[in-house]
């Protein structure tokens, strides 16, 4: 009862929004003074503060870099939800210590080599028609160049491809409008194949170039067998984008290094800095991956190196298909507007972007109107004749987002060196407006802000560093993604987030509407094919076979034990464990680990895993469920016993304990089932609330209520076992049944009353203002302490009060008001006898005891329910 009187206090709580405003405000003035809040502050507040059970408009999936996974956040709240493993092992989530993911980090191999590591920076989500479709979400690491893809019906990695000739990639990954491929440019010129070859070759042998991933957006499946790679010049790769509408089926790559210098600082050359940024200009790379799709499909197009399609720079040369346009000194961001038209490109070392004009580079292409080649024969057109106009921005422009109102040219900008955003108009190339940020900022992230449906509302500005703007945690600093709102004329910073995984690169936003996860699997399937797993096992199917020197345990976990609890193997032997998480109930996880074996597994509801290894140490090894999933989750455990065959091992049957008499053993039993019998009456006074409200009405409600049934049921079969123990007059064994009957009762107990709770509050009526006013005195007044309501406790029950005296609402108010005028009236006195409690004076005022009145009368109302 009193857990429920509890609950409902919270539901209350969250509806008591502007309780009293003339005390609130006097407390809100003394907490800003005390805080040394502004009114700017508490408006920053206001827009991010998400109450208890709130949920945010958009979700943000932001890189996790070196940590090679990927978090999850809400925005506006900045709340963390997730952190997703990808390319490195995450233990919570078992993710590297089952077979399944094992399986999954090791399609990551690299020539051989397992890498545990991982340096994502640019995750995209699919897209339908140029907008996100909240399906299928990818990732690139640039430190060992591969492709990662995560699966948004249940978040989790499904794929890994590592990119077979380059040695480096970072413009990636990049969907195209319809998701039918995923750009990844690589960045640091390598030579394609595996082989030596002295960097003095490397004009000759190192090359450049754009991976082509074919996707399949029905299976969310990179096809390595149908993907490409365009060969292009070791000018080391950049930032990529998908053209769309206008510009749909060309792809856009910038690079940094036209000078293809390759340093020796230790020679005394100049070092690679200098080096590679002496030209002006570097090359925004055009290419059309569509024409080159078809092309590569014909063997004659194409180089097989490393088993892999890549079609030669002169094909795509010949095939007008690649081609070249210059652009300010050592660029970052290229960034295609909604519509196609434009692309945005910035320049790190320039204080300008340039926004080229689609229209202007495809008639340049169309007449053949080339300003000259470069030295690997690809077209370069003309920077002035391409571009349509140059902003200057400020110092260090880095990546471009667009907003709302692109269509009037809306978008903003990240200055690293000036760590600012810049609002300006990509087609006046005008500067509207600045923001601060702290401190020098990367990516930027909008709302959809590079689809074809820019949100606005908020940027997320990217920081790399936090210096002052947090605790002092030592010399290595959190990383600051800070929230902005765009919503108005000026920009608004509201919200500093430290991020504790550096260093995420990039974020991307989508509508929180548009994701569909699923809350649990299909019974017995593996998460990462999606199909029934092999180790599927049911209740009742538990078993243990082996084959030959390998013990398969094919086992199950519902709360709260595992199944089987004792498993006994040779000393060498390979164990595998298959194991179904029985559960329906959503958030009802378990986790699964044999103690000094260094596996891990998480198993949500209906989740089947394999965990394998080989019991190389002799010994007793107890396994055990890692998440506290119920009151009994410390019991839900067995034992692995692995025992050497070539030993003899000496009976303890000598130590003999102590046993019980047969009295004592049949007072036992009596007392745990006279326990059964009582927490049956409770469970059965929880049925029938539910049935008597017609439970089956609210589906979340009906869900528990069929999850408590399932235990429930359960007991027949315990009681039929512990019955024919008692009449052979094997005791230990009927109270051990008996036992088991109480542990699945308890469990019914525990889902029915959470059933039941939710029942009440789908079915109270709502509190007016005064009542909940009075609630809250009453909770201030401390009046829960005695009292409970609908139960007799430290004090009397309090449903019905107004009821039991003559002039109940007069009579109540003046006890609460005056209690020690009242101590001697008979009743009183007798009422204090009982309970060896006298009501004390709480000092409430007229006011406040008036709301109680109310709360009480809504009590009574609800009756019913308590
Ligand atoms: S990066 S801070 Cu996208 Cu790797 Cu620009
Ligand atoms: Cu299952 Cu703890």
């Amino acid at each position: 009862m009193n857990s429920m009187v509890k609950r409902l206090s919270m539901v209350a709580i969250g509806a008591l929004v502007g309780v009293s405003m003339a005390s609130a405000e006097t407390e809100l003035d003394k907490v800003m003074k005390e805080r040394g809040l502004t009114q700017q502050d508490l408006l920053a507040a206001a827009k991010t503060y998400t109450p208890s059970g709130g949920r945010d408009k958009y979700i943000v999936f932001s890189s996790g870099g070196q940590s090679g996974q990927i978090m999850v956040y809400g925005v506006p709240s900045m709340r963390i939800l997730k952190y997703i493993g990808v390319f490195t092992p995450e233990p919570w989530q078992g993710w590297g210590y089952d077979d399944d993911t094992k399986a999954i980090l090791a399609e990551g191999k690299i020539r051989g080599k397992q890498i545990t590591w991982g340096d994502t920076h640019h995750p995209a989500i699919s897209e339908t028609d140029g907008k996100y479709d909240g399906k299928w979400l990818v990732i690139n690491d640039k430190a060992n160049p591969r492709l990662a893809v995560i699966d948004l019906k249940d978040f989790v990695t499904k794929q890994i491809v590592v990119n077979p000739v380059f040695k480096s990639d970072h413009g990636g990954a990049f969907f195209t409008p319809n998701s039918e491929y995923i750009l990844e440019a690589c960045q640091y010129g390598a030579p394609f194949d595996n082989n030596y070859h002295p960097i003095e070759e490397y004009k000759e042998t190192y090359r450049g170039g754009v991976t082509v991933w074919k996707f399949d957006p029905k299976i969310g499946r990179i096809q390595p067998d149908k993907s490409f790679t365009i060969e292009m010049p070791p000018y080391m790769q950049d930032l990529s984008d998908a053209g769309k509408e206008a510009s749909y089926g060309w792809g856009f790559t910038n690079s940094f290094n036209s000078e293809m210098y390759t340093g020796g600082i230790e020679k005394g050359l100049p070092p690679m800095e200098a080096g590679m940024s002496r030209n002006d200009t570097d090359f925004l790379h055009v290419y059309n991956w569509k024409k080159l799709a078809e092309l590569a499909k014909d063997d004659k197009n194409v180089k097989i190196i490393n088993g892999h399609r890549v079609v030669p720079i002169d094909v795509a040369v010949k095939n007008d298909a690649l081609f070249l346009i210059p652009e300010p000194k050592s660029p970052h961001g290229v960034d295609v507007s909604p519509d196609g038209k434009y692309i945005v490109v910035c320049g790190k070392l320039d204080t300008h972007a340039t926004v080229y004009s689609w229209d202007k580079i495809k008639k340049a292409i169309d007449n053949k109107d080339y300003a000259g080649k470069d030295p690997y024969g690809i077209p370069i057109l003309d920077m002035k004749k391409t571009a349509h106009c140059q902003a200057e921005l400020g110092l260090g422009p880095l990546h471009n987002q667009y907003g709302k109102n692109w269509k009037n040219g809306e978008i903003y900008t990240s200055l690293y060196v000036d760590s600012q955003v810049v609002r300006w108009d990509y087609l006046k190339c005008k500067v509207v407006d600045r923001q601060n940020v702290n401190y020098n900022i990367g990516h930027l992230c909008g709302m959809e802000g590079k689809t074809e449906d820019p949100q606005g509302d908020y940027i997320i500005a990217l920081n790399k560093l936090a210096i002052d703007r947090f605790n002092e945690i030592g010399p290595l600093h959190p990383q600051n993604h800070q929230l902005i709102d765009i919503r108005g004329k000026k920009m608004q910073l509201l919200y500093d987030m430290p991020v504790p995984l550096g260093e995420p690169h990039q974020a991307v936003a989508i509508r929180a509407s548009k994701l569909k996860p699923e809350v649990r699997y299909k019974m017995g399937t593996s998460a990462f094919t999606g199909k029934t797993h092999i180790g599927k096992t049911l209740a009742g199917q538990e078993r243990i076979v082996r084959k030959g020197n390998h013990v398969y345990v094919y086992g199950t976990m519902v709360r709260s034990h595992i199944n089987p609890e004792h498993v006994t193997v040779n000393l060498g032997d390979t164990v595998t464990f298959y194991l179904t998480n029985l559960e329906r109930a959503e958030d009802e996880t378990h986790g699964f680990t044999v103690d000094l074996y260094n596996v891990h597994t998480s198993l949500e509801p209906g989740k089947t895993v394999a965990v394998t290894f080989k019991a190389d140490k002799e010994g007793v090894f107890p396994y055990y469920c890692t998440e506290f999933c119920s009151a009994l989750h410390l019991e839900m455990m067995g034992y692995l016993l692995v025992k050497d065959p070539n030993k003899k091992y000496v009976s303890a049957h000598k130590l003999k304990m102590a046993k019980m008499s047969k009295e004592e053993l049949e007072k036992e039993y009596k007392k745990i089932v006279a326990t059964n019998a009582a927490t049956d009456k409770v469970i059965q006074s929880v049925v029938k609330f539910l049935k008597e409200n017609h439970y089956e009405k609210y589906p979340v409600v009906a869900n528990l209520v069929k999850d408590a049934l399932d235990q429930y049921g359960k007991i027949p079969e315990q009681k039929k076992k512990a019955d024919e123990a008692y009449k052979k007059g094997d005791l230990e064994k009927a109270i051990l049944f008996e036992n088991m009957i109480w542990q699945y009762m308890v469990k019914t107990a525990d889902v029915g009353i959470r059933a039941r709770d939710l029942l009440v509050k789908k079915l109270a009526t709502p509190m007016s203002p005064a009542a909940k006013r009075g609630y809250e005195a009453y909770l201030e007044g401390g009046c829960n302490g005695c009292h409970v309501i609908g139960k007799v406790s430290s004090g009397p029950d309090l449903v019905g009060v107004l009821q039991r005296h003559e002039n109940g609402e007069k009579w109540v108010k003046e006890w609460i008001l005056h209690p020690e005028k009242m101590y001697d009236n008979p009743y009183i006195k007798s009422m204090t006898n009982y309970f060896n409690l006298r009501m004390p004076n709480q000092g409430m005022t007229e006011k406040q005891v008036d709301d109680i009145i109310e709360y009480l009368k809504w009590i009574d109302k609800n009756a019913n329910l308590f």
